[in-house]
């Protein structure tokens, strides 16, 4: 059988309603397909423009199999390319970010501009054709400070996306962040896994003891609290700040603000805000959080003081990185304005609890006793339609390519 045939059997035993077949968890079959068939054909967001501060600044990483390499140019524009420099394909910045005028492969010493441009090439012939090698392009779209880039030569639509993102995070401001600090942790799990993890808080209240204090972990598909005299009240005060709240999705999205605990105007240990210096300081800063989430990859959540990223890599069938960025407002003053680690301790806490409970799922699937479960319509909505999207996605992918 070929792979994309014995994918296509898994997904069409898959149960609707239910966790997925074992197949799909375990065999490098499905790990390679999610890498063509999802994360080469979804936007992704690759993190914020902040951490680009100037022409130059560059950020390297790796999305899924393939390295990818970020640029601000001298115009102040923000560029992504393939990292593989156009002579032997050797990676042209290493992951990690820095700043350059221009872009030297460490090889041979190909020379490229921001833009990609090759500028010099050494000892090679005179009628070789500097414009037929510049980096290859990757599409990357800009919102309201956070760059989604996507790897397909035809991206899909973003439009529906953009303009709600733009709405809703746009008094967050993040172009006036600065990234304070970020986090890489391997789990040994599936990235399905991990995923389907992140999308329900069935286990926060006995898994996140910590998150529980401000977090609505009871929370609905929408991360609303219900219909009740808490909710209309938060509703009706950001209508009178002028902030978006009202939960809007689209098929690999979903955007909104929801309220906090009581008494707690930030998702960190005690409620109270993690950096002095806000980024958003409308309604003294009580604007519960601004939660969006893009299949394949991504939970964030932006409050009035700092803005959290959890993004999700598979990196082989068991193994998957989750990548944590912290932002605060350009001008917060570390030891005065915020501490590290109380900046980072409630969600590094939170990802060392889930790394757990998904590497302890992943073992479990292993079982030959494994058969698909049914996920809770109440407790793990968000699951079913990461899964639905899944399938739809693989679906759509092997339509195209078996016969
Ligand atoms: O998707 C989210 O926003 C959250 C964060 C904690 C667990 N997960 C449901
Ligand atoms: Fe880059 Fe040779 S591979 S210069
Ligand atoms: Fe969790």
């Amino acid at each position: 059988m070929t792979d994309l045939a014995w994918t296509a059997a898994q997904f069409a035993a898959r149960r609707e309603g239910h966790s997925l077949p074992q197949g799909l968890y375990l065999d490098p079959r499905a790990h390679d397909f999610d890498l063509d068939a999802i994360y080469g054909n979804s936007w992704l967001m690759a993190g914020f423009e902040c951490e680009l501060p100037k022409p130059g600044s560059y950020m390297a990483m790796t999305v899924g199999k393939w390295p990818i390499l970020i640029t601000r140019n001298r115009d102040g524009e923000i560029k992504a390319f393939h990292n593989t420099c156009r002579h032997r394909g050797s990676l042209l910045c290493q992951p990690g970010s820095g700043s350059a005028a221009r872009l030297v492969c460490p090889y041979h010493r190909w020379t490229y501009d921001l833009n990609g441009s090759l500028l010099a090439a050494g000892r090679m012939p005179a009628d070789f054709s500097k414009a037929d090698h510049g980096l290859k392009p990757l599409a990357i779209q800009c919102i309201a400070g956070a760059m989604f880039i996507c790897l397909a030569d035809t991206p899909p639509p973003i439009a529906d996306f953009a303009a709600k993102f733009e709405a809703y995070a746009a008094p967050h401001d993040f172009k006036n962040a600065k990234l304070a600090a970020s986090a890489v942790l391997v789990e040994y799990a599936n990235w399905k896994l991990v995923m389907e993890n992140a999308r329900e808080c069935y286990h926060c209240a006995t898994g996140h003891p910590e998150l529980s204090r401000t977090f609505p972990v009871g929370m609905s598909k929408h991360f609303d609290i219900g219909e009740d005299s808490r909710n209309a009240a938060f509703a009706g005060r950001m209508d009178a700040l002028g902030m978006a709240h009202a939960a809007v999705e689209g098929h690999w999205w979903q955007v909104a603000r929801f309220a906090l605990n009581e008494g707690c105007v930030s998702i960190s240990p005690d409620g109270s805000h993690l950096s002095k210096k806000l980024m958003c300081d409308k309604g003294d800063g009580d604007l519960g959080s601004m939660r969006w989430a893009i299949d394949p990859h991504l939970f964030a959540h932006a409050t009035a003081d700092h803005a959290f990223m959890f993004s999700c890599m598979p990196v082989g069938p068991a193994e998957t990185h989750v990548f944590s960025k912290w932002l605060v407002h350009k001008d917060a003053v570390e030891g005065v304005d915020y501490h590290l680690d109380e900046l980072t301790d409630l969600w590094t806490c939170t990802n060392l609890q889930d790394k757990e409970l998904a590497e302890n799922n992943h073992a479990g699937i292993r079982s030959p006793g494994y058969t698909p479960g049914p996920y809770s319509e109440d407790a793990e909505m968000l699951v079913m339609r990461f899964t639905d999207w899944y399938c739809d996605m693989a679906r759509a992918y092997l339509a195209d390519h078996v016969d």
